[in-house]
């Protein structure tokens, strides 16, 4: 735990919280008292809630235009691990990192593992990159990665991919997750069936390597880098490659990787029916694949999306167990806020979800009564459980106020002797 926020610091904020919060929760009690809800069951729920962090979530992201650094930001996964702390410390949910390769390798990956157990973390999917050439790489991304036509390359994004899989070995991870930007700028330029073909047998040998207790997800995206097609671009071409690699291979739903307007939660009940749901990768948008802090622009449709994942679970769907992560790109927040409220948020529509009457609202669809069906969905979604998001966080030893507590704590200015200025204010777009 870090030295300037603290069990001792968190109690100290709470202590001046808990009389008003008390109250709170106890009155919401009441009232979901009258819906047969019982509160304490939502706080164990909420409670029992977790999110996985990005490693790269945690610097300031950027536009293609530009980056504006701030102050103290992490330089290497050591501190961007500490930074993941300050997280978890405070909103106790957030115990699991998910790392990106080559980004967050270092020679000793043991040590990571060591520094991130000191802070009582662990890791998660670990994510590849071939959307970028490294140093000194002897065969080019340009033309794509695990696609691209030229054999050798093909070998290079492979090999990668394995990589990756040891370094996670490393670390106890148990997930690769594999988005490549490969597509086309021109029509013509890809013959579509044949960069599909060498896809699949270059994920194939990925898929033959991954260890018994290891799954592969796979994640869609419909456009960017490429700008005219991009060779996994929809959940239906995801799916498809999913199945041709076998019972490990799982689709990974990103909400800002689709065309706008489409019925995300509707992918989601179908991949979860077939047994192919990964999981997700959260974050909210206006106009594409924003990367904004999830359930900043379309909280309604994070709801309805918790709502088919507990419905799942309600119904002991076969096979369902989806990995939660945030991939968000903060650009003018400091990222540790954005985190900290976004985890929250996804918790919140999670405790929304739970509320949903399933018995009454099966009644209204089988009575097709469309407009009471809706309002029961409404019903949950309306209803203010911010006193079980804090009181689950007060049990837990977190902060009641998570952003108050950390701004008090003046975390930033306390590090910025230890963390110098990065030089780095290029471009800093987060692509996947
Ligand atoms: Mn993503």
């Amino acid at each position: 735990m870090s030295e300037i926020i603290n069990t001792e610091y968190i109690n100290s904020l709470n202590s001046s919280q808990i009389d008003t919060l008390n109250r709170d929760y106890d009155y919401l009690g009441e009232k979901l008292l009258r819906r047969n809800i019982s509160v304490e069951e939502l706080t164990d729920k909420a409670s029992a809630f977790s999110v996985a962090v990005p490693s790269w979530g945690v610097g300031t992201g950027g536009t293609r235009f530009a980056r504006f650094p701030g102050q103290a930001e992490p330089r290497n996964i050591f501190e961007k691990i500490d930074d993941c702390s300050i997280i978890n410390t405070l909103v106790r949910i957030t115990p699991e990192i998910s790392p990106h390769f080559p980004w967050d390798v270092v020679d000793d990956m043991a040590a990571v593992k060591e520094h991130a157990a000191t802070h009582s973390l662990n890791f998660a999917s670990v994510n590849s990159n071939t959307f970028q050439d490294q140093p000194d790489q002897k065969h080019s991304f340009k033309y794509g990665s695990l696609t691209n036509t030229n054999e050798k390359t093909r070998e290079l994004a492979i090999q990668h991919n394995l990589d990756c899989i040891e370094w996670g070995k490393q670390i106890g991870s148990k997930v690769i997750t594999v988005w490549i930007g490969d597509g086309s700028n021109f029509p013509g330029q890809q013959n579509f069936t044949g960069a599909l073909e060498r896809y699949l047998s270059s994920m194939k040998v990925i898929y033959s390597e991954l260890p018994d207790d290891w799954k592969l997800f796979i994640e869609h995206k419909m456009f960017e880098p490429a700008f005219y097609s991009t060779v996994i671009q929809d959940w239906g071409t995801n799916v498809l490659c999913a199945m041709e690699l076998g019972d490990k291979a799982y689709s990974l739903v990103d909400l800002g990787h689709h065309a706008p307007n489409v019925n995300i939660e509707m992918i989601v009940a179908r991949l979860i029916q077939f047994k192919k749901l990964a999981g997700f990768h959260f974050n909210d948008s206006k106009y594409g694949d924003d990367d904004l802090d999830s359930g900043s622009i379309n909280p309604y449709q994070q709801f309805l999306i918790f709502n088919e994942l507990v419905d799942a679970e309600f119904r002991n769907a076969e096979g369902f167990k989806p990995d939660y992560m945030l991939d968000q790109s903060h650009n003018v927040t400091d990222p540790i806020e954005s985190l900290m409220t976004s985890a929250v948020s996804v918790q919140r529509s999670f405790v929304q979800a739970l509320m949903v009457d399933r018995k009454a609202l099966a009644e209204f669809q089988n009575d097709n009564d469309a407009l009471m069906a809706s309002q029961t969905l409404k019903e949950a979604f309306d209803t203010d459980i911010t006193a079980v998001l804090q009181m689950s966080r007060y049990k837990a030893g977190g902060a009641i106020d998570p952003i108050t507590c950390y701004r008090a704590a003046h975390y930033r200015e306390k590090l910025a002797k230890d963390r110098p200025a990065s030089k780095n204010s290029g471009s800093g777009i987060v692509l996947w």
